[in-house]
């Protein structure tokens, strides 16, 4: 009995693990703990509390689509409703919480006609590998999935190949065969990169020593960022050097921990490009806690537009964020839908975005979602 009792609590922590992919942990938007509509009470669930705070157990996200799959696949391929698999890296960024947001809000407004199978890989590859093999045991029609890093993806890609699933890349692209994937989703990386560094390049007046916080070692958005940035600096800044550059793997606190050795080691840097917004906004604490003046002593360029870089734009702390669109669940959707249909989808759907400066920070943030 008390076993019994306690697989049934176990089974409803994985769900809502699943389902709210382990909610918005502590950032800042609220909406993004939202799940559709048939999964929005097990999302509700204290389990899901526990399910958050949870260490990164390998077999969390796995068992946890297991879990779930079979509530929702119900009606599922065959059925009239399209269902969606999504295998989500983490919750490392306000950026990712943003686009979770977008994927989970989207499948809520149209549960009637979409079945959202959501899983949380929490920042590693072999929980998204076993979210997407439980994706194509439940039979979804489409699988999505933001690769966490760009290689070891052909054997699972696969795997759903075999079965008749589509794959479709969101965010960042995985380093396989074209074949293996139905589309990409998102952004053209290298050209962030070589934007951010124009931006650099008018704060320093072409000339300065900057480092550099680079993102998840291996992901898509780490590599072509870098490589934009370091190719625009070489063919039109050769008075740019970059002292030094490594990973703050996305994240704000180690942004932070990054940038404090770095102002150990130097103590000359006129510039910092973040690899995105939340490893800046660490970076910018370090500064001030250095007794300098971010944005002004340091100028600081990074990529993504969250909300609390415009703020820091607005206090004078950044100076340019090159923005990267992560509201892409309706175009997830409708991609979904066309494969389902047996349409063709283009091999790339690029994002539409800007870059921002301080300037403009002050008019831009009442209209940030992210
Ligand atoms: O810039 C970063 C996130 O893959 C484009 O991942 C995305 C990046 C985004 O964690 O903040």
């Amino acid at each position: 009995m008390k076993r019994k009792i306690l697989s049934v609590l176990l089974c409803v922590s994985m769900m809502a693990a699943l389902t709210v992919g382990c909610g918005n942990g502590n950032k800042t938007d609220d909406s993004a703990a939202s799940g559709n509509a048939d999964t929005q009470d097990q999302a509700d669930a204290p389990a899901a509390d526990g399910a958050e705070d949870a260490p990164a157990e390998d077999s969390t996200a796995g068992d946890a689509a297991e879990g779930t799959a079979g509530d929702a696949a119900g009606g599922s391929s065959s059925g009239e409703k399209l269902v969606v698999g999504f295998a989500q890296i983490g919750q490392e960024s306000g950026w990712r919480d943003g686009e979770t947001m977008s994927i989970q809000t989207y499948a809520e407004e149209h549960s009637d006609t979409i079945e959202l199978l959501y899983a949380d890989g929490q920042q590693k590859q072999e929980n998204q590998i076993k979210a997407i093999k439980n994706f194509i045991e439940q039979g979804v029609d489409v699988i999505g999935v933001a690769p966490v890093v760009e290689t070891g993806w052909d054997q699972v890609f696969a795997e759903a190949q075999d079965a008749g699933i589509p794959i479709i890349l969101l965010d960042r692209t995985a380093d396989v065969d074209e074949s293996l994937y139905a589309t990409f989703i998102g952004s053209d990386m290298v050209e962030e990169g070589k934007n951010a560094a124009d931006e650099m390049a008018k704060l320093l007046n072409s000339s300065g020593k900057i480092v550099e916080l680079e993102g998840t070692v291996g992901a898509s958005a780490a590599v072509g960022r870098k490589q934009g940035f370091d190719e625009q600096l070489a063919a039109a800044y050769p008075d740019i050097e970059i002292l030094e550059s490594q990973t703050g793997d996305f994240t704000r606190s180690l942004g932070k921990e990054v940038m404090e050795s770095f102002l150990k080691t130097y103590d000359n840097i006129d510039g910092l490009f973040a690899h995105n917004d939340d490893m800046a906004l660490g970076a910018i604490e370090a500064i001030k806690e250095a007794g300098l003046k971010p944005g002004e002593d340091i100028k600081i360029v990074s990529c993504d537009g969250v909300k609390g870089i415009f703020e820091a734009m607005v206090a004078g702390e950044a100076n340019c964020t090159v923005e990267c669109n992560p509201l892409l669940g309706p175009q997830l959707f409708e991609a979904a839908q066309k494969l389902k249909d047996g349409e063709e989808v283009e091999k790339w759907i690029k994002s539409n975005e800007s870059v921002y400066t301080a300037d403009q920070a002050e008019a831009e943030l009442p209209n940030r979602v992210y």
